[in-house]
């Protein structure tokens, strides 16, 4: 999955796709360098200072981008977005998933729209909004409490009619949560993926990447490259990148490796 950041202030590219040619172009680029899903959104969740937008605002950003993209572009897109309008005027635009990071927790038109237009939905573990999410991040067990409420968020998109065969489950790394809490989420991913969905997960260039492995540019892209390979070794369906090029090397060196299945 790459992301498109339609936004002045995002977390690792912020500005650089706010023009919508420049975000249509890069789109396609991504798709060129091998994305199976685009990832467009509007409002900036990073964890640090990230401002609330309204809905306007966000309908502004990816609608000039979702109108350009259609008809030129062949991979499905994901809309990335809390606000039932923002998704349905995505959805009309062609986008095929809407990904949650409150998990249809923050508006309670989310879940009946994403029942209605039968799209997959991304449900992401979070705790606050993006403002203040940081606050909450305490645990007695991380990957218990994790797992519980993914569990928890899936079973509600159910209750509201959406069917079990379009659910994906993020355990939202860096989402109120310390590095520990998300190292100890990724040694915990084949746990996850037992939950019965498709696992995404969602480590490019953030905060606890930089921590571990190196801020500068290329030690934060190999230390996300490796993140990348160990998650999908551990069995996780996705990966949210913004370098497509060097996720799918990665990606493709550890499904090679995993369906090798000991050279028998
Ligand atoms: N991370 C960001 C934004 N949206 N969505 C999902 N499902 N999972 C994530 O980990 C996630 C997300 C923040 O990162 P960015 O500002 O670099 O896009």
């Amino acid at each position: 999955m790459g992301v498109l950041n339609v936004t002045p202030d995002s977390f690792s590219d912020g500005g650089r796709y706010f023009d919508p040619d420049r975000a249509v172009e890069h789109a396609l680029e991504m798709q060129a360098a091998g994305a199976a899903i685009i990832d467009i959104g509007g409002e900036s969740t990073r964890p640090h200072g990230a401002r609330e937008v309204t809905a306007a605002i966000e309908i502004e950003r990816v609608a000039p981008v979702l109108k350009r993209l259609r008809g030129r572009l062949g991979v499905p897109i994901s809309i990335d977005t809390r606000k039932a309008v923002v998704a349905r005027v995505a959805l009309d635009a062609g986008a095929a998933m809407v990904n949650d990071v409150s998990a249809l927790s923050a508006d309670p038109a989310m879940a009946p729209l994403v029942a209605d237009r039968k799209c997959a939905v991304v449900l992401m573990h979070m705790r606050g909004g993006p403002a203040d999410h940081m606050k909450f991040a305490r645990y007695r067990d991380v990957v218990s409490e994790v797992e519980a409420h993914l569990a928890a968020r899936a079973r509600a998109a159910i209750n509201a009619g959406v069917a079990p065969s379009r659910i994906v489950l993020d355990p939202g790394l860096g989402f109120a949560k310390q590095p520990r809490h998300s190292l100890a989420l990724l040694s915990a991913l084949m746990r996850l993926c037992t939950l019965g969905y498709p696992i995404l997960v969602g480590a490019s260039r953030k905060g606890f990447v930089r921590v571990t492995g190196g801020a500068d540019p290329a030690a934060l892209e190999s230390a996300t490259a490796a993140v990348n390979a160990i998650a999908i070794a551990a069995g996780v369906a996705m990966v949210r990148v913004h370098d497509v090029g060097l996720a799918v090397a990665a990606v493709k060196m550890a499904a090679a490796i995993k369906s090798s299945n000991g050279g028998r």
